[in-house]
């Protein structure tokens, strides 16, 4: 069958491994043919984003750390000499201090505070300045990966609801700004998945259980499936959609009790 991507070409922000939900994204809009470049984040995540993007065809390896934006324009003027021009990114970049994610959000310090926002959410608007002129005239379509803490209480996810429920306000001024141009910006609001991020959140297990058991659809959802609603959101497909929240959660975001 004919690939809906083909001659698409986007760029992955955020894979540290292959459980990462940024990696599944990237493997569902390649299968349908589009080129990609992944950033990786220090020294200690290019062996593994690079083994990961060599299974790609004609795919690039960048470094970027967001907190550094000669970091960001560094990757999209490569990204604009080989690729010339953008169709697709992904943000799929997060971070909050361990000691943040645990006890009583009011706790949360500022410099915490600050480097979860900065990290987590004012980079979408960073990257997507930095992106514009490589996807003017194209169209285009942004997704990013929030998650329900972002809205509703979840009890220790802290300063990480904050940033989210900032990154999702993004989403939607991002899409008035962009729309005029036929570009397209929407957010993935994911179910709890291990991850290495996940890794080391104290009762992780638990919030799966919990899901697993109250979620309509009655089990977890997998990094694939973030994956598969990711090519939906990159695809002509959905064009009619954008600033959206989409929930890939077992449904589980329509529970009250
Ligand atoms: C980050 C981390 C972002 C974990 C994240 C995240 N988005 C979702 N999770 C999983 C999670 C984490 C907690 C939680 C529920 C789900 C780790 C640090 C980097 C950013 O609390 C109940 C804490």
């Amino acid at each position: 069958m004919e690939k809906i991507l083909e001659g698409k070409t986007g760029v992955i922000f955020g894979v540290a491994n292959k459980r990462s939900i940024a990696w599944a994204c990237a493997q569902a809009v390649a299968r349908q043919g589009m080129r990609l470049a992944f950033t990786y984040m220090g020294e200690r995540m290019e062996k593994s984003v690079r083994e990961l993007a060599a299974e790609m065809p004609n795919s690039l390896c960048l470094p970027c750390d967001v907190t550094q934006p000669e970091t960001i324009d560094e990757v999209f003027k490569v990204v604009g000499k080989e690729f010339g021009g953008l169709d697709f990114l992904l943000h799929g970049v997060a971070f909050a201090k361990r000691e943040e994610l645990v006890g009583d959000f009011f706790n949360t310090s500022r410099e915490g505070y600050m480097l979860a926002h900065e990290v987590s959410a004012y980079s979408l608007t960073a990257i997507t300045r930095r992106a514009l002129p490589l996807m003017e005239g194209r169209g285009g379509a942004i997704v990013t990966l929030t998650y329900i803490g972002g809205e509703r209480v979840v009890q220790n996810y802290n300063v990480m609801g904050i940033a989210k429920a900032a990154l999702e306000a993004s989403v939607r001024y991002l899409a008035h700004d962009l729309g005029p141009r036929g570009i397209r910006v929407n957010a993935i609001s994911a179910g709890p998945i291990r991850t290495l991020s996940a890794s080391g959140v104290s009762g992780f297990t638990d919030i799966l259980d919990h899901i697993a058991e109250h979620a309509p659809l009655r089990r977890n959802i997998t990094a694939e499936e973030v994956g598969d609603t990711c090519l939906f959101l990159a695809s002509p497909l959905s064009r009619g959609i954008t600033g959206s929240i989409v929930y890939v959660d077992a449904g589980y975001h329509v529970m009250g009790v």
